[in-house]
């Protein structure tokens, strides 16, 4: 079936860097309505398409709005997306036709945003950190729909790693398992998130912008159906004190434990959680290093219009 056009639009701007081949980044939207508090949202929101501008790329927010999927969205739409009132869903891929039928607003997970992306024919993607298995997924069998998207979708995501709230060690067994490819930027530690190193390895290394673009032109020469992932640390500097992560987290996760939190919630509980615990400190860990993700993932879409 094909797509149908009054349900799918593509901003202008997006559309004509598409038309001439120009570079172009995608970019979430649940971290606008789910992972950041308002009203710091929205400015962060434009900061983000402001450093893939930075990077020489054309930034494609990608949202639903009123039951239309928006490829690029105006300040307008920018700004419902941050309203804590205006009743935006967090829309993972399985959520894609029920928001759509019901006409409503949704923030899109790394899941929906990589599938729309492909869909509009955009080959990256940046994020600050991909969602995975949870710890005790051993029992609750929380693991993120990111995952098996990403297995099919063949996109260069450009991120931090999986956040810090997973078990980092099981997501990237499930990455290998599902044929995503995970490339450390810079880096033989794939990162934390909010720390630049999670105590892991990464099975691939690049040092080079035109490195890590090789990597995806190949991918799509091959056909492999996965997506590549480039995992750039937050800088030592930046990153936030392994101490108050360690404490912050275990008392986040009792916290979600005992007020019953579940599937979709858990991840914008915990963030929140941190936000407020460590007095915004992982708010600006997070905002610096999506920014950072955000500027990289333009300079490989760049560069890979020139091999
Ligand atoms: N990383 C962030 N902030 C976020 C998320 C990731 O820094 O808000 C979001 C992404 O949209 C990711 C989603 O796809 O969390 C994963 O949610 P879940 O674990 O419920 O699949
Ligand atoms: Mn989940």
């Amino acid at each position: 079936m094909a797509i149908d056009a009054s349900r799918f639009t593509i901003h202008p701007e997006v559309k004509l860097a598409l038309a001439t081949g120009e570079a172009v980044v995608a970019l979430e939207s649940t971290i606008i309505s789910h992972g950041l508090p308002s009203p710091r949202n929205v400015a962060v929101a434009g900061d983000i398409e402001q450093s893939v501008r930075d990077g020489g790329a054309i930034p494609a927010t990608i949202a639903i709005i009123n039951g239309v999927v928006k490829v690029g969205l105006s300040a307008e739409e920018l700004a419902i997306l941050g309203d804590p009132n205006s009743n935006v869903v967090k829309v993972s891929t399985r959520d894609l036709g029920p928001v759509l039928a019901a006409g409503g607003h949704g923030a899109t997970t790394v899941s929906a945003t990589s599938h729309i992306a492909h869909l509009a024919g955009i080959k990256y993607f940046a994020t600050g950190g991909l969602g995975g298995v949870h710890r005790g997924a051993q029992d609750t069998y929380d693991e993120s729909g990111d995952l098996v998207t990403l297995a099919r979708t063949p996109i260069t995501v450009t991120c931090a790693g999986v956040k810090s709230i997973l078990d980092v060690g099981a997501t990237l067994e499930r990455l290998e398992t599902l044929g995503v490819t995970v490339v450390g930027f810079g880096t033989d530690a794939f990162p934390g998130f909010y720390r630049a190193d999670s105590g892991f390895g990464v099975p691939w290394r690049v040092d080079t912008v035109a490195q890590a673009a090789a990597i995806g032109i190949q991918r799509d020469a091959i056909q492999a159906p996965g997506a590549v992932i480039i995992a750039k640390p937050v800088t030592e500097a930046d990153q936030l004190d392994l101490a108050l992560h360690d404490r912050v987290l275990a008392d986040g996760m009792a916290a979600a434990d005992k007020a019953g939190i579940s599937g979709k919630d858990v991840t914008p509980f915990l963030l929140d959680w941190f936000h407020t615990q460590t007095n915004n400190q992982s708010l600006e860990v997070n905002v610096t290093l999506i920014n950072a993700n955000a500027r990289l993932a333009a300079e490989i879409a760049v560069a890979a219009l020139k091999s």
